[in-house]
């Protein structure tokens, strides 16, 4: 079931980098085009024992893939009340931690010197704004980190 879904927002995400590649063609609009040429968005989270450093951004319903990186010498863990749903799938080292009932997303735990990747993308709002997408520690609350859904069709011309 989660792998179909998972094919369906892959195919969904596809035809919405065409639609956005030849409305930006016809605006001429040579930034946007060289970010979709690169292809698939990433994200990369790297945890120390302090904190979250981030690097990149990502846009709405790209599919973006989140590297990860625990750095620290102890656990540490991330969670965001969006990847519960825009989170379509896990890979690599981190532990899916679930609710009390032992069913729902809670977090994902990384231990020491260990990587995963998250295969993420985040429908746009109805306004078609950029949105921040916060992330903290369930295990250190204090530790927290964000990035960007950076929304950019408003400049073409609502396209
Ligand atoms: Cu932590």
């Amino acid at each position: 079931m989660k792998a179909t879904m998972y094919v369906k927002n892959r195919l969904r995400v596809s035809l919405a980098m065409g639609a956005i590649v030849l409305t930006v063609m016809s605006f001429d609009g040579r930034s946007v085009v060289q970010a979709t040429d690169q292809g698939q968005m990433h994200v990369d989270i790297t945890i120390t024992d302090l904190g979250y450093s981030v690097k990149g951004h990502t846009m709405p319903d790209q599919l973006t893939s989140i590297t990860v990186r625990n750095n620290g010498t102890i656990p540490h863990g991330i969670t965001s009340p969006a990847f519960t749903t825009a989170v379509l799938k896990k890979e690599g080292d981190g532990v899916e931690m679930k609710d009390s009932q032992g069913k729902g997303y809670r977090a994902y735990h990384l231990q020491p010197g260990k990587t995963m990747t998250l295969h993420f993308s985040q429908a746009s709002t109805p306004d078609r704004t950029t949105t921040q997408v916060p992330f903290w520690c369930d295990l250190h609350t204090h530790m927290k980190g964000e990035f960007l859904v950076v929304e950019t069709r408003g400049e073409f011309g609502g396209g």
